[in-house]
């Protein structure tokens, strides 16, 4: 079996001593720190997308395949200088949960899915108002702007933030995925979202597509 092939075993069963000790075998032996990241760690991660998809992975086994990939990513990223870092992003993200609203472990799954296959994640948290969302467009400057809502009582909080960023005219500077239990497809369509996803599997295959690299 391959380095790589095995690696992908152990980050789909969430074995996160394991990729560790992998990772750094593969980086003692002088192997591209990137290639390891693409090849070993996010390549995986798409895989557990679809089982998610699909219902072959449950959120616990997900949870852990996403822990056991961000493993290995925290030896890799020191040995990956600043501008080389740009070319292994597949975008930048700004995720939050929208205000009112304190559930976070949908939005958090999305965040590390999103990690996985290679985006750059910046998570504002949780209970987030719609001016703090403008201000983390403006200072992030992201190609997606991530809301989750959890309660159907916060989930219109969510045009409040697409409003906020037409009045900051910013509207078109980002694309707005949507997403939480009580949100869909016609939700997000009604609000003028750019794109919606009912779960982490789909939000990685939505936020691709989005900026045009599905
Ligand atoms: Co709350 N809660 N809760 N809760 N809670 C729900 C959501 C509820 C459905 C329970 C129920 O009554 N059956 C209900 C909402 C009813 C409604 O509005 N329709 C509810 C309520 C009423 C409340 C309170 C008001 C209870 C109270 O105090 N009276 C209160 C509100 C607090 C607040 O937010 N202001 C409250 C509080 C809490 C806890 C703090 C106790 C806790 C949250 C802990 C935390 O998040 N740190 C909690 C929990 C855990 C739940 C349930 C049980 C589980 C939610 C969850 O984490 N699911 C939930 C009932 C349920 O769903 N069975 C419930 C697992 C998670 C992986 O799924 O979040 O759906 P989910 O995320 C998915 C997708 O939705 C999607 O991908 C994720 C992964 O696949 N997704 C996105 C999510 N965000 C996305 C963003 C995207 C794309 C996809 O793009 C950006």
């Amino acid at each position: 079996m391959g380095a790589y092939e095995e690696l992908h075993e152990k980050v789909i069963s969430g074995q996160q001593d394991k990729v560790q000790d992998m990772v750094g075998v593969l980086i003692d032996k002088g192997n591209d720190p990137l290639e390891i990241m693409s090849e070993g760690l996010i390549s995986p991660m798409s895989v557990v997308g679809q089982k998610m998809k699909t219902g072959e992975m449950f959120i616990p086994e997900v949870l852990a395949s996403a822990q056991a990939m961000k493993g290995g990513m925290e030896l890799l990223k020191p040995l990956i200088s600043g501008e080389k870092s740009s070319e292994i992003y597949t975008g930048k993200v700004v995720i939050g949960t929208v205000d009112g609203d304190l559930h976070n472990i949908g939005k958090n799954i999305v965040s590390l899915m999103l990690e996985g296959i290679g985006f750059q994640v910046v998570d504002v948290g949780e209970d987030i108002p719609a001016e703090k969302f403008v201000e983390a467009v403006e200072r992030e400057n992201p190609d997606i702007l991530g809301l989750s809502a959890l309660l159907t009582t916060t989930m219109s909080n969510m045009k409040d933030v697409i409003e906020a960023l037409k009045s900051g005219n910013l509207r078109d500077k980002v694309k707005v995925m949507v997403g939480g239990a009580p949100v869909t497809q016609d939700f997000a369509d009604s609000i003028g979202a750019d794109g919606y996803a009912p779960d982490a599997g789909s939000a990685a295959d939505k936020a691709r597509q989005l900026i045009g690299r599905a």
